[in-house]
């Protein structure tokens, strides 16, 4: 056996500059780069294997340097998320602190079902010098370090203890970074002693490698009882979710709605798959869907969910099929989702699985009356869509006027990114996604921070595409500093960053559930009321990211706004949009529940009426059986 000796580390980077992923013959690099920040645990192991490998060309694997350890971990997901999962980086992390920023990052990357590889350093294999810098001292057990809280939130997890493990380790990595149904974080955690230790590799370990990305073919019998299910149906609705999108399902999708007549709701993951102004589009489904979509789902006997895994938000807390009989269709590549309500489950790859009913059903469509009553609700959402746009707030912008005059200045290949706060919802309602890929919105983790980091791999990934990143006061001050990240890559983003001093989301669900607002205002502490219901903070948060090397401008109203994003378009190097819009509102109309728990016994009035209004909503609430 021919063998090259390299270290753990140089092996590894190596072996991942090697790796492609393939899916219906299109080859690409299945992790172009490495993010990374250095600490003791990788600035002499993976540093040094990264270093040798630019300097000697012996390994294609560009570093990229975050600010944060789970920004870097959400660039990635959002760049995975942009190619459609076959394509993602690694994370390297020192020992410690800088390793367990990633956990947040992983979580969300393992709940929205997208691949990212986390090198997160670990305490010496050999325990040399233990207890090292940064180390956890587990009286429990010896084999106990902080990256075992990663096992939560990855789909595979292994520590590397000596070179050796790393072939099995990494094989199996790429097997589920590449397998649309396991995928999520995947995490090899990296002793630092043995990054730095040297090994005869088999020469093959790193040959070219090429993870086909399968496409699940429906069985048979399953195609026949779905289509019979929904050749029964009267009031057939379709649930489209991200799974739609990432087996680039989206032209099936259209013309088996066109030509069946059955109308497409879509989740957040799942937007933009039909876009919004097509005839069988009634727009976004569940507690803060659409009117015509929740309507819609009220009345539906059959719901042919395709790529969703039904979140609450989904299924607005099971309470938006009301129908007492209603039954659903789970076309999903993943049997935990595909038979989620009792479902008849077609799992399959969702661009198959619709090809194999639309030829199912191919002498089939809804009656003309569905058609008719789609087309009315449609009209009504329209109205109501376009009354939010139009509300002529002041003096503050309502946030919906922005989203409206956001909607009209961007094109259609142009990205919105968002993730927390009450943007989500009414994006959710408002936004006009022509493209799958323009309306990025993280709502199956909804982390506070994902926006401008997101922004960073989003650009990565689709340089020819203006990149938007949406962001609140709340999610800008958690983490902002990606923004060096651009700068020093020469990403141009534009960050529109909405300032209505503190949490308008939180704060209106905490008045909603008789919590009046508590808490959930940037205000300086109040003398007399003893709470955080002060004067407004001295805040500057457009000087804040002037500081960190972006062009910043100010829109204090809706034409102001518009100005400023024809600017932000024409500028060359990432720009914010800093805008001031009203804290209260007005938000889109609510057509959808959220199961939020109101405490059963209070001293409060606001609590005990929230109460009331709780316990009437919680009797929809339903099993689908
Ligand atoms: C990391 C994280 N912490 C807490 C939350 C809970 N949370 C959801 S929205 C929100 C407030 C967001 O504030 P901001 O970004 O200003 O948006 P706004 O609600 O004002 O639109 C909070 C605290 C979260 N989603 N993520
Ligand atoms: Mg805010």
């Amino acid at each position: 056996m021919t063998t090259v000796r390299l270290t753990t580390a140089q092996a590894l980077v190596r072996f991942l500059a090697n790796q492609y992923s393939e899916r219906d013959g299109q080859e690409q690099r299945l992790i172009p780069g490495v993010w990374g920040i250095f600490g003791h645990g990788n600035v002499a192991g993976i540093g040094q294997a990264l270093l040798q490998a630019s300097v000697t060309q012996e390994a294609d694997l560009p570093y990229y340097l975050a600010r944060n350890e789970q920004g870097m971990v959400h660039a990635t997901v959002a760049y995975a998320k942009m190619r459609d999962r076959l394509a993602t980086f690694a994370c390297t992390a020192s020992t410690g602190p800088g390793s367990t920023n990633m956990i947040t990052g992983a979580a969300l990357a393992t709940t929205n079902r997208i691949p990212v590889l986390l090198l997160p350093s670990d305490m010496f294999a050999t325990r040399a010098a233990d207890p090292v810098l940064q180390q956890l001292e587990d009286t429990r057990g010896g084999d106990v370090t902080v990256n075992d809280a990663f096992r939560a939130v990855s789909k595979y997890f292994d520590r590397i203890s000596r070179p050796e493990q790393l072939i099995p380790a990494a094989l199996a990595a790429m097997r589920v970074l590449t397998d649309p149904v396991e995928t999520g974080a995947v995490t090899l955690a990296l002793p630092q002693d043995v990054q730095a230790e040297g090994y005869d590799w088999p020469v093959a370990f790193f040959r070219r490698r090429v993870w086909h990305v399968g496409r699940p073919v429906p069985e048979p019998a399953a195609v026949e009882r779905a289509a019979r299910l929904l050749r029964d149906a009267r009031r057939p609705l379709i649930v489209a979710g991200g799974g739609a999108v990432y087996s680039g399902a989206e032209s099936r999708l259209r013309a088996f709605a066109e030509a069946t007549g059955i109308p497409v709701a879509d989740t957040h993951a799942g937007k933009g798959a039909v876009p919004w102004d097509h005839p069988c589009a009634v727009g976004g489904i569940g507690s803060t869907g659409s009117y015509g979509a929740n309507e819609l789902a009220k009345e539906a006997d059959v719901v042919l969910g395709i790529g969703t895994r039904y979140s609450d938000f989904t299924t607005a807390s099971h309470t938006v099929f009301a129908d007492p009989d209603v039954a659903f269709v789970n076309l999903n590549v993943a049997r935990l989702d595909a038979v989620k309500h009792s479902a008849e489950p077609l799992v399959a790859d969702a661009r198959l699985g619709i090809e194999a009913l639309a030829g199912a059903l191919a002498d089939w469509e809804v009656s003309p009356e569905y058609r008719a009553r789609t087309r009315q609700l449609i009209a009504r959402t329209r109205e109501i869509e376009d009354g939010c746009f139009t509300v002529g707030h002041g003096p503050l912008p309502a946030q919906t006027e922005i989203l409206g005059a956001l909607n009209d200045v961007l094109g259609d290949r142009d990205v919105v990114i968002n993730a927390a706060g009450s943007m989500p919802g009414d994006l959710q309602q408002l936004w006009r996604a022509r493209d799958p890929k323009a309306y990025h919105v993280e709502y199956a983790y909804s982390c506070m921070g994902y926006e401008i980091a997101a922004g960073v791999g989003a650009k990565m990934a689709d340089p020819s595409r203006e990149v938007v990143v949406l962001v609140g006061d709340g999610s800008y001050l958690m983490m902002a500093q990606e923004i060096v990240t651009m700068i020093s890559e020469g990403l141009k983003v534009i960050v529109v960053l909405v300032q209505n001093h503190g949490f308008a989301s939180i704060g209106a669900l905490s008045q909603a559930l008789g919590s009046q607002r508590f808490g959930t205002k940037y205000r300086y502490r109040n003398g007399t009321s003893g709470q955080l219901d002060g004067e407004i903070l001295p805040v500057d948060l457009a000087a804040n990211a002037s500081s960190l090397g972006a062009d910043v401008l100010h829109a204090a109203s809706v034409d102001g706004f518009r100005t400023a994003m024809e600017k932000a378009k024409a500028a060359a190097r990432t720009t914010v949009v800093h805008v001031e819009t009203d804290l209260y509102g007005p938000n889109p109309p609510a057509h959808g529940w959220w199961d939020v728990p109101v405490s059963q016994t209070s001293a409060l009035d606001s609590t005990r009426g929230a109460y009331e209004t709780y316990a009437a909503n919680k009797l929809a609430q339903r099993h689908y059986l």
